[in-house]
């Protein structure tokens, strides 16, 4: 009963994920077939170790399973990083029994015994967990390993395990992982996850007499890989715990497998005093919120049509999502091609209250409406950022909300503010992290004021009144947003960065910086260290303003540098809530999301590598020569090779492959 394995095929029969874009993946599922059928028989065995289908739900994901069934041989599928589709184990069984996929069999928290071979495993998890909440799926992940391995080791001497990530990849080792395989005496390892250009960072070989190989499907050239299992040793009987050695070396380990164009930056920054891995590490725990809106415009599901506020999306490139459903496939390109953490930013009009079901009016929303985002971000392991929407709308049409001078106008939006302050707490409950409720209004003024007072009275009187309900701030976290002027509001803003710089300080909510709402001259990057004297916390929208706060796509300018600079050398990477905030309708929305938000991570990485502390050193005795020369200098520091290193640390393919990604989904999702 021969014994096969096969990672990521990443099918996509059900789903019109195209996969083929990819360098060597042409004709995937045609060639795996063939081979499949050329080398497994009817009585094997194949274990495909994670990342089956990319079907988000199981249903989407039943062709693939389909594909499989119809392949030779007993097939025991696992959970790998994309396979979204997977839920509990009633369920994906319930439905393979229901279809009559009998030669489906699910690993997870359990082991099998194949030709007296016993077969375990787990997704595993990535290396350097060093945040809470990666820590504990990691250590979850660890736990769920060894129950699997103990599972197995009680059917047979002989025992397999099979991982989705690499225990090893690129000179590091995943400690927590790498020690239960220690501990309970492993000598195979089989694993995926890691294809194309990736494949080079791979460990195959031995490390403490435990046998790793990569068996990811481009990898295999989409071959099955037959296991000699006659010649795995049995386990080992441990008599001593964790004998490998914990961190100072595991860089040292097996350099030989590391990208090198990484290792010489890492050298050159390292003769500088900086610590690349330091950096990455930093760079990846930082979360940032995307925006929901750059996927359609700013238009929500409202349907009430134009955009007010003194705002405009400008452009008519097609492929706009319409509805909730293509906003949340459009996200899911964009996180896949996106490195680091992150939150989806969400405003009011993006509420989704059951199908066919009327818009609720704005004052009425309740956490229900946003039911669908909530899974959407617990699936991801996202958080939520909330915003209440006072554009857009008949009681906005004069260009005053919160400020109105009629009463029954400023309650209606004071309600709705309460209302999306009620939904943010929830978010932030149900998703264990803070959700940060952000305030902007377009209110102003076309001409000069009569009143300028009056106006921002109410506001102030409006927002007491919106704040005075307490919520836990481990929960929900509010914040102001001023601005400069608006389209047809050039004359006069109610709340204008003084107004909230105030309020925020007398308050102690916080202050939004969007580094569109300024005149071009004045520069966010100059008020982040001054805010930070003052109050606990900063938040940021980052855009690009062309002239005004026309909300274009973030570049890699000296700016967005700058503002990523006193963040870092402020040492405020967790006192500032960073979220992005532009709509460019005049290019690719998948790709204008990404471009801002890899450029907002190249900018924070930039500004971790850089030797702050020398450079300060230099202001302070003066040497203003060697400062300007220096600064100038380090522009040339190989800061793409350390960006690529963290492309291909999580898996996204390197240079501008990205872009070649997101065009064949734009073709595979062409809207009417
Ligand atoms: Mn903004």
């Amino acid at each position: 009963m021969p014994l096969f394995t096969i990672a990521d095929p990443h099918l996509s029969f059900g789903s019109a994920k195209p996969m083929d874009v990819f360098a060597g993946w042409a004709d995937a599922p045609a060639r795996l077939e063939a081979a499949w059928r050329a080398t497994v028989r009817e009585s094997d065995t194949v274990v495909l170790p994670g990342d089956i289908s990319w079907g988000m739900r199981l249903e989407e994901a039943l062709p693939d399973f389909q594909f499989l069934h119809n392949l030779p041989g007993v097939k025991i599928l696992m959970k790998g990083n994309h396979d979204y589709w997977f839920s509990t184990r009633n369920k994906i069984e319930g439905l393979w029994a229901a279809e009559g996929l009998d030669s489906l069999r699910l690993l997870h928290n359990n082991a099998f015994l194949a030709g007296g071979v016993a077969l375990c495993g787990s997704r595993g998890w990535f290396f350097d967990c060093e945040e809470a909440e990666d820590r504990k799926v990691l250590l979850r992940e660890a736990e769920r390993l060894r129950a699997s391995i103990r599972a197995a080791k009680a059917l047979s001497d002989t025992v397999v395990v099979f991982l989705h990530y690499p225990p090893i990849a690129g000179g590091r080792r995943c400690e927590e992982i790498c020690a239960v395989l220690y501990e309970e005496g492993v000598r195979r390892c089989y694993y995926g996850h890691l294809h194309g250009n990736a494949c080079r960072w791979a460990f195959q070989g031995e490390w403490e007499g435990i046998r790793f190989s990569l068996v990811s499907a481009d990898a295999l050239r989409f071959a099955p890989c037959l296991i000699p299992t006659e010649t795995i040793p049995p386990v080992l009987q441990r008599t001593h715990g964790v004998a490998i050695r914990k961190t100072q070396d595991r860089t040292e380990r097996s350099d030989q497998h590391m990208n090198t164009r990484y290792q010489e930056a890492k050298a050159q920054y390292a003769a500088l005093g900086v610590d690349t891995e330091a950096a990455i590490e930093a760079l990846l725990a930082l979360p940032v919120s995307i925006h929901c809106w750059q996927g359609d415009d700013v238009l929500g599901f409202e349907g009430g049509g134009a955009l007010s506020g003194g705002i405009a999306a400008t452009g008519n490139y097609p492929g706009r999502a319409r509805n909730a459903q293509e906003l949340m496939d459009d996200l899911d390109q964009v996180l896949a091609l996106a490195p680091g953490k992150h939150k989806i930013n969400l405003h009011a009009i993006y509420a989704i209250p059951g199908a066919d079901a009327a818009p609720v009016p704005r004052d009425a929303l309740a956490p229900e409406h946003f039911a669908p985002w909530l899974a959407y971000a617990k699936a991801r392991g996202l958080g939520v950022d909330v915003n209440p929407t006072l554009f857009s709308h008949p009681l906005a049409e004069d260009g005053m909300t919160l400020s109105h001078p009629d009463a029954r106008v400023r309650r209606f939006w004071i309600d709705h503010c309460k209302a999306i302050r009620r939904i943010g707490a929830w978010f932030g409950e149900e998703l264990g992290q803070p959700c940060v409720n952000n305030i902007w209004i377009p209110d102003g003024l076309k001409d000069t004021p009569g009143d300028r007072l009056g106006p921002r009275a109410r506001l102030k009187d409006a927002l007491d009144e919106i704040l005075a309900e307490k919520y836990d701030p481990q929960y929900l976290i509010d914040t102001v947003e001023s601005k400069v002027f608006g389209i047809g509001l050039e004359s006069y803003t109610v709340g204008s960065h003084e107004f909230y710089l105030q309020y925020a300080a007398k308050t102690g909510c916080v202050c939004l910086l969007d580094n569109g709402h300024y005149h071009p001259t004045e520069v966010v990057s100059d008020k982040i260290p001054s805010l930070l004297l003052f109050n606990e916390k900063i938040a940021l929208h980052l855009t690009r303003g062309v002239r005004w706060d026309s909300d274009h796509v973030p570049v890699l300018d000296e700016e967005l540098k700058e503002i990523a600079k006193e963040i870092v050398r402020c040492g405020a990477l967790d006192r500032v809530l960073l979220a992005l905030d532009y709509f460019d309708a005049s290019i690719n929305r998948v790709a204008a999301w990404l471009i801002g938000l890899r450029n907002v991570r190249k900018a924070l990485l930039n500004a971790l590598l850089l030797p702050h502390k020398d450079l300060k050193k230099l202001q302070d005795r003066r040497e203003f020569t060697r400062l300007l020369a220096l600064q100038e200098e380090y522009k040339l520091l190989p800061l793409g090779d350390v960006w690529e290193e963290v492309c291909s640390r999580t898996g996204i393919p390197g240079g501008a492959q990205w872009l070649d990604v997101v065009e064949a989904y734009e073709k595979a999702h062409a809207r009417g």
